[in-house]
């Protein structure tokens, strides 16, 4: 053993865990890990506002399916940064957050040392999975470890661990850092697996809902999929699981045609967002069954068959049950299906001009591109506008619906994937939460392509007044900067379109350039059509 600082022995621990890139926006408490980060040569990211330090890190973990780590001072650092921890834990991303604390003689005691908070733990501890403090450099391989060990195993989720000050350079003997095996999940229960598989048998039209917790279960529910013909529907995470490619692989708006005659659910890894409680009605007898590896969520939406295990293992149990119990396919099911998504296809396309965007977008874009939404008129339409074709390449905020993450986002997407194109559909009033970071994406250069779709208004909420509130407009109306000019001032390429038909060469000239890029695409106010029809569809 060696005496090496606390912060090194968290640098060590997070090598240990295969990280070689950290997002991070240094400050007094934390030096000490900044220095061990320099010092084995850690690729650091860093950013203009500690908002962008959690969104990267963020979108590098979804990107990549490994956990993203950023570091940012205490106190006002991460809560700058809780919005996206908070993205993280809707989303159950692995997202680690390493901080610092007042110094050692200071714990507890409120005196207003340097970014002092109540009580950081028990702030953290309510919107991530799992936080502690490592208060000697001796405990910091175990606690690192166990970071991880609770991001990834079962329902993965944000970390955050704290370190006083002065113990990020204390030096003391610290023991080598062994990662932690994943915590093993539960198998599927065989009497559940067997009564699932009888609701199977007996239902005719089985429709299958995916979520995150599925996203690396995407070959045995499509062959699960495949046996039973059912659609395989995802609200926005579990999108490209199964590629909308795929005559079984439906958007919301397609799988909503084919409701009135679903008589059975399978969830897996969903919290079934779309049938508990956007869908307006289920169709009655309609069973259900879940396979979910948090039991909790089998609380909130009981199933007929509820099935506790990893999505893989249980999806694939399900499929051999239902390979011995037998299941008789609908004759001219898959007929049905294709054409639910034909009138789909045709129906969203009244979302105008949203739709007109998002069909250059999807043309000129490989299948393997990753984008990412925002909360605005063209983020939403792309929920079930936009075909996604493989998993991890929508990405999104999930139920947060956190506005202004989508362009930070997409740069840790960009960090993670630096070989794939890489989109942020924003709005005007979304990309202004983060625009300062066309600094940080120069700096690094990181080739994300941003679109500013610009209405000068906070869209949604401007037609939300002026639709439930008669009229009065109340701090949603925009006065922008010149986007143009505002990109190129950072140094950022940027062009200016005002109709489609000028879409596809710019993005096509933004593509090839490589670098950053901004595309402003005015659109005139109030001119959108809503695309709330969709996402909380009428009964019919
Ligand atoms: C962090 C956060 N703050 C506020 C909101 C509320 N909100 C939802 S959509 C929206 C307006 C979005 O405006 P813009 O990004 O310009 O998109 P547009 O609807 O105009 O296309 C707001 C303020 C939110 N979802 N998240
Ligand atoms: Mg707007």
């Amino acid at each position: 053993m060696t005496a090496i600082t606390g912060g090194e022995a968290i640098v060590q621990g997070l090598v240990a865990e295969g990280v070689d890139t950290v997002f991070g926006l240094p400050g007094a408490q934390i030096y000490g890990l900044f220095d061990a980060f320099h010092q084995a040569q850690m690729r650091v990211i860093g950013a203009r506002h500690e908002q962008a330090c959690g969104y990267m890190a963020f979108g590098y973990a979804r990107a990549s399916g490994r956990p993203g780590v950023f570091s940012v001072v205490p106190g006002p650092g991460v809560l700058n940064a809780g919005a996206a921890l908070l993205t993280a834990f809707g989303s159950n991303e692995p997202v680690l957050c390493l901080t610092g604390q007042v110094p050692t003689p200071f714990l507890g005691q409120g005196r207003g040392h340097l970014h002092e908070m109540p009580d950081q733990l028990a702030t953290l501890r309510s919107f991530v999975k799992w936080a502690d403090r490592i208060d000697y450099p001796g405990s910091a391989p175990t606690k690192v470890a166990r970071g991880f060990q609770e991001m990834m195993s079962g329902r993965r989720g944000p970390a955050a661990l704290e370190m006083p000050w002065d113990v990020f350079t204390q030096r003391a003997d610290v023991a080598a850092s062994t990662p932690l095996p994943r915590f093993a999940a539960p198998l599927p229960d065989s009497d559940r697996i067997k009564a699932a598989a009888a609701l199977i048998k007996a239902s005719k039209n089985p429709m299958i809902f995916v979520g995150s917790g599925a996203i690396d279960a995407a070959d045995e529910i499509l062959e699960l999929a495949e046996m039973l013909d059912a659609p395989v529907v995802a609200f926005r995470s579990g999108r490209g699981i199964v590629s909308n490619a795929h005559e079984l692989g439906l958007t919301m708006a397609a799988a909503y045609h084919l409701w009135p005659q679903t008589d059975l659910i399978i969830g897996i890894g969903t919290r079934l967002e779309l049938p508990a409680w956007r869908w307006p009605y289920r169709p009655a007898g309609q069973k259900s069954v879940r396979i979910d590896i948090d039991p909790v969520e089998m609380r909130r939406f009981a199933a007929d068959a509820a099935i506790v295990a990893d999505a893989q293992a249980g999806t694939a149990a399900l499929r051999a049950a239902v390979s011995k119990a037998g299941f008789t396919r609908t004759h001219g099911r898959r007929d049905t299906i294709r054409e639910a998504s034909a009138k789909a296809l045709k129906e969203i396309q009244a979302v105008q001009p949203q739709m007109a965007y998002l069909d250059i977008l999807r043309e000129v874009l490989p299948d393997d591109a990753i984008v990412t939404d925002e909360l605005s008129q063209v983020g939403f339409a792309s929920w079930y506008g936009f075909p996604i074709y493989q998993p991890r390449t929508f990405i999104t905020s999930g139920y947060q619906g956190t506005l202004g993450s989508g362009f930070p986002t997409a740069l840790g997407a960009k960090v993670a994937q630096p070989d794939r194109a890489v989109v942020a559909i924003t709005g005007d009033g979304g990309f202004m939460f983060g625009v300062q970071e066309l600094a940080t994406a120069v700096q690094f250069n990181i080739g994300v392509v941003t679109l500013v779709f610009n209405n000068n208004a906070y869209g949604n909420v401007r037609r939300d007044q002026l639709t439930v509130f008669d009229g009065r407009v109340t701090a949603a109306d925009l006065v922008n900067p010149d986007f143009v000019k505002l990109a190129e001032a950072f140094g950022v390429a940027a062009a200016r379109v005002t109709a489609p038909d000028q879409f596809r060469p710019a993005l096509e000239e933004a593509l090839a350039h490589g670098g950053p890029s901004l595309i402003v695409i005015e659109v005139p106010r109030d001119s959108e059509v809503s695309p709330w029809a969709f996402i909380h569809p009428a009964k019919p």
